[in-house]
């Protein structure tokens, strides 16, 4: 095993990496070490969409002086590099699209029934929200015209609302409701375009049709479908969840936190929930305080029960209720290896097969609740039912209390821990800048435009094994604070900043260059900024048409000083979201490896050439550090180009320098 230092640079993953190897039991980290990544695949050249391949279409080696260069090779059909690339690309996009939309429709489908009252423990929480989304689509608040006007029940409205919303799912023309949520001039780009998706699920079935063999062999034209598609995602999947989630389980205000492994507790029954639909852990997240539940797990000799977060399902459920987080992406063995993890309850996306492997290692139940997504080998499955949802909350958790008497293996648990403030919604953003009657993001432009603010970075996404353990995330981040640039974060990303402290007020002063720490301290913020988990990516989108809209920073998203990252990203969703970033109007950069190097002429188009067309682009850079620099080079680009490269050289005069400048006055 390779040096655990190299691994990880978070300690309590170092310390759970040494208990595992000390007990023999095997994780990522050593799987990767033995399995190198496949060079082909890596960079998008090998073609495996019919049974006449797979076709392999590397790029030849440079030729030596003298010789001549060999052409790249292409697939049995004939299809080039850059067709066979842009494909590869564009299932990336479509599954990373299909997950967020395909989450969305569980969330929508479950809003429909708690409307109808027919769901068990959900209530329609926001009721300013529901209305705002209901105006979105049209639909009436009140019946009656004129005096005789009444006010509808939230019920009605959500009702109405929620057949709207998943029409919308199966809808074959037209466009996205949210669409028009976006700058004007945007929606002008991507309407001159034809890229304003019709449905949520149209698109990613066209993106499939024209990645099959022998239809679409012209990568604009494949990356133009793309781009339909991850704007479904964004603008449409993505941006749906939030918002039903915010209706049913509340809109995140700031609520404190605390992030890593040490948040478990040995005497406790310790459950973690782990994945990404927030559908079952808000009951589960019930469950757990129900006087009946605690008498049961003390019987059983707890002294109470310990609900963590994992993942994407731990941000939702972080955000809203303060409910503590084991960890990002690659702790999700780990938390097992504590041997202090009584059920780890998955729904979907981001959980290993290994889980089960590791599971078996100790006395962890690994129990799968989401009919798309079972687990072989020995998990159990409690099938999620939103009529009867507290039901299987309190299954669940009985299921961990059972096993609490079962420990067997020492239990180690980290220390480590980092008390966080998260729950930055956009709308609260907008709150915290003004109140709740003269709420705008004028005042983040105006310290943009002033220079204290130098711009505005996402940097969001997943852990990878092949790079190490949140390094990228947490040194970029700190570079891009030192230099006065405010961090919106989410998803795994957003986990690393809480468990080095990021998430503080107090980081203002500690890591922020003198203007971004004044304006943190003004207001009271952190400066990185917790929106939630990734399909709450849509915030961000939602955050950035709100600076345009306050004014004096452009009239477009590709107009703000403003970048996104995702430096250690690994799954297919990262891609889509990334594209819907890019098409949106913003330099997006990629770290670890990106997936279309295979081909040079694809790559030049989504690293330049796209730029033309949607005033965003592509990059990709290893180094963190690097990557820090670009994204700050390409903010002064925007500032100069509006006009306010100048204000950040305004001077703060001391009194010896007033001095001087009146003698000088007198002098004249
Ligand atoms: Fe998964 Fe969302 Fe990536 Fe983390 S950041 S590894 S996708 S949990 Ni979304």
């Amino acid at each position: 095993m390779a040096e655990l230092e190299k691994l990880s640079v978070d300690v309590a993953a170092q310390e759970m990496l040494k208990k595992a190897q000390a007990e023999g039991v095997e994780t990522i980290f050593d799987r990767a070490e033995k399995m190198k990544p496949c060079p082909i695949g890596e960079e998008g050249a090998c073609c495996r969409i019919c049974s006449q391949g797979p076709c392999r279409v590397p790029k030849p080696k440079k030729a030596k002086e003298g010789e001549e260069q060999k052409k790249q090779a292409t697939g049995v059909c004939g299809a080039t590099a850059e067709t066979i690339v842009a494909r590869n690309f564009a299932r990336m996009v479509a599954a990373g699209a299909a997950a967020h939309n395909d989450h969305s429709r569980g969330v929508a489908l479950l809003f429909k029934e708690v409307a109808h009252g027919r769901a068990q423990g959900y209530q329609l929480k926001d009721v300013t929200k529901l209305k705002q989304v209901a105006r979105d689509y049209g639909v009436a608040l009140t019946v009656g015209e004129g005096e005789a006007a009444k006010a509808r029940s939230k019920e009605e409205i959500a009702q109405e609302l929620a057949d709207k919303i998943l029409a919308e799912f199966g809808q074959q023309e037209g466009e996205l409701t949210f669409i028009k949520r976006a700058p004007k001039k945007r929606q002008e780009i991507w309407r001159d375009l034809g890229v304003v998706p019709r449905g949520c699920d149209i698109e990613i079935v066209e993106l499939m049709h024209r990645t099959h063999m022998g239809v679409d062999q012209e990568y604009h034209n494949i990356i133009k479908q793309c781009t339909r598609c991850a704007l479904s995602d964004g603008w449409g999947g993505s941006m749906i969840s939030t918002d039903l989630q915010d209706i049913l389980f509340g809109n995140p205000v700031p609520v404190a936190g605390e992030i890593n492994l040490g948040v478990l507790k040995e005497d406790h029954v310790n459950i973690i929930i782990h994945g990404h639909e927030p559908l079952l852990p808000e009951m589960i997240a019930v469950a757990v305080q129900e006087p009946e539940i605690i008498q049961y797990a003390q019987n059983k000799g707890a002294k109470g029960i310990q609900l963590a977060g994992m993942c994407c399902s731990a941000n939702e459920i972080l955000m809203r209720h303060g409910i503590p987080v084991a960890g990002n992406y690659l702790h999700q063995e780990l938390a097992i290896i504590t041997g202090a993890v009584d059920a780890m309850v998955v729904d979907v996306q981001c959980e290993m097969q290994a889980l089960a492997n590791v599971a078996k290692c100790y006395h962890t139940k690994l129990i799968t609740t989401d009919p798309r997504a079972r687990i072989e080998g020995e998990t159990m499955h409690i099938p999620f039912d939103d009529h009867h949802a507290l039901d299987v909350a309190r299954q669940v958790v009985r299921e961990a209390i059972d096993n609490f008497p079962n420990r067997r293996s020492p239990v180690m648990i980290p220390s480590a821990s980092h008390p966080t403030i998260v729950g930055f919604s956009y709308e609260t953003i907008r709150y915290l800048l003004g109140g709740s009657i003269r709420g705008s993001y004028y005042t983040l432009n105006d310290n943009v435009i002033g220079g204290r603010v130098r711009g505005v970075a996402g940097v969001v996404g997943c852990n990878n094994c092949r790079s190490m353990h949140d390094n990228a995330h947490l040194t970029l981040i700190k570079e891009l604070l030192k230099n006065d640039v405010i961090v919106l974060t989410t998803g795994c990303s957003a986990m690393t900043c809480g468990k080095f402290g990021l998430l503080t007020p107090e980081a203002a002063v500690q890591h922020c260059g003198p203007g971004l720490a004044e304006v943190c301290e003004t207001v009271g913020i952190p400066p990185v900024l917790h929106m939630g988990s990734c399909v709450d990516n849509s915030r961000i989108l939602m955050a950035a048409t709100a600076c345009v809209k306050a004014g004096g920073l452009g009239n477009d998203i590709s107009d703000l000083p403003a970048a996104g990252a995702a430096p250690e990203w690994m799954s297919e969703k990262a891609i889509s979201i990334g594209h819907y970033f890019v098409t949106s109007g913003v330099y997006t950069v990629f770290g670890v490896t990106f997936p279309t190097t295979g081909s040079d002429i694809l790559t030049d188009y989504l690293f330049q050439g796209i730029e033309e067309t949607y005033g965003g682009k592509w990059d990709f850079v290893e180094d963190p550090l690097e990557m820090a620099k670009k994204m700050i080079a390409h903010i002064d680009k925007k500032r100069a180009a509006l006009g306010i490269d100048k204000a950040r050289e305004r001077v703060l005069f001391d009194m010896e320098m007033r001095r001087q400048l009146e003698a000088a006055a007198g002098a004249e």
